[in-house]
């Protein structure tokens, strides 16, 4: 038995929130061998999806976090981890950008490696049509996040792992992508990427702004860095 705890921050999803969670809810019903709570991490959302959140307490296993303001994703995503004591965590966002059919594959390939992604750039991958500059920034982004860990998709936000991967350090992103915080910090030996189609978000919108474009930069300088002065020490 496979038993994981998956969080889902969410910001405004109050349409979104129950989608996910039947689609979730579904594609495991056919997998016996796992065991899944969802834990909704919600900052006090102006649309109620707290609320609705707890109304889904009552269809399945799903726990609630709130919390007093927007505190960001990476801290949502850390706040509801702290909540389990299941051997394996993982993340989805609750826009369903994240297709839950892939589930199954990223779960159960914890049993060979420690750090499962859900990989936007796969040969069998889609990205749904991205705006110019959302595609742009994001080349870039993952240009040189991907020079520096060697994965695939290291600004994934989709991915599971072994608790001991994130166990032992401070993880300090507390923004966007600390799935790139995690591979170059986290204590690991294998990794695996399993394609997705990304898929838009049909209700409210993106909470990505010029501030986490800014704040990924400085990232990117300082894991730099980090990773040398690591490699420096031998
Ligand atoms: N709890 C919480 N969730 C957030 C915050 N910012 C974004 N999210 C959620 O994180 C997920 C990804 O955010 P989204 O805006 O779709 O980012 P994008 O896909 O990169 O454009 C969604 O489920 C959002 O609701 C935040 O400050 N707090
Ligand atoms: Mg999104």
């Amino acid at each position: 038995m496979i038993e994981i705890s998956l969080v889902t921050p969410t910001y405004n999803e109050r349409e979104n929130l129950p989608l996910l969670a039947a689609e979730i809810f579904e594609v495991l019903a056919s997998e016996p061998d796992i065991d899944l709570e969802l834990i909704v991490v919600d900052d006090n959302s102006p649309d109620g999806t707290g609320a609705v959140a707890e109304a889904l307490k009552a269809d399945y296993p799903v726990q609630v976090v709130h919390r007093a303001g927007k505190l960001g994703l990476g801290s949502a995503v850390l706040e509801g981890w702290a909540l389990s004591d299941r051997p394996y965590l993982g993340v989805i966002d609750a826009d369903l950008s994240h297709d839950p059919a892939i589930l199954p594959e990223l779960i159960h390939s914890l049993r060979e490696v420690d750090l499962a992604m859900g990989s936007r750039f796969g040969e069998t991958s889609k990205v749904e049509k991205w705006a110019w500059h959302r595609k742009l920034i994001s080349q870039v982004g993952v240009g040189s996040a991907r020079l520096i860990t060697g994965a695939e998709d290291p600004l994934s936000g989709y991915f599971f792992l072994r608790r001991e991967v994130v166990e032992d350090f401070a993880l300090t992103s507390t923004g966007y992508k600390i799935l790139l915080e995690i591979l170059v910090k986290g204590r690991y030996e294998k990794h695996r990427s399993i394609p997705f189609v990304f898929r838009n978000r049909q209700f409210s919108s993106s909470k990505l702004n010029l501030r986490e474009h800014l704040l990924f930069a400085m990232q990117i300088l300082y894991f730099s860095c980090y990773k040398l002065f690591r490699k420096g020490r031998g």
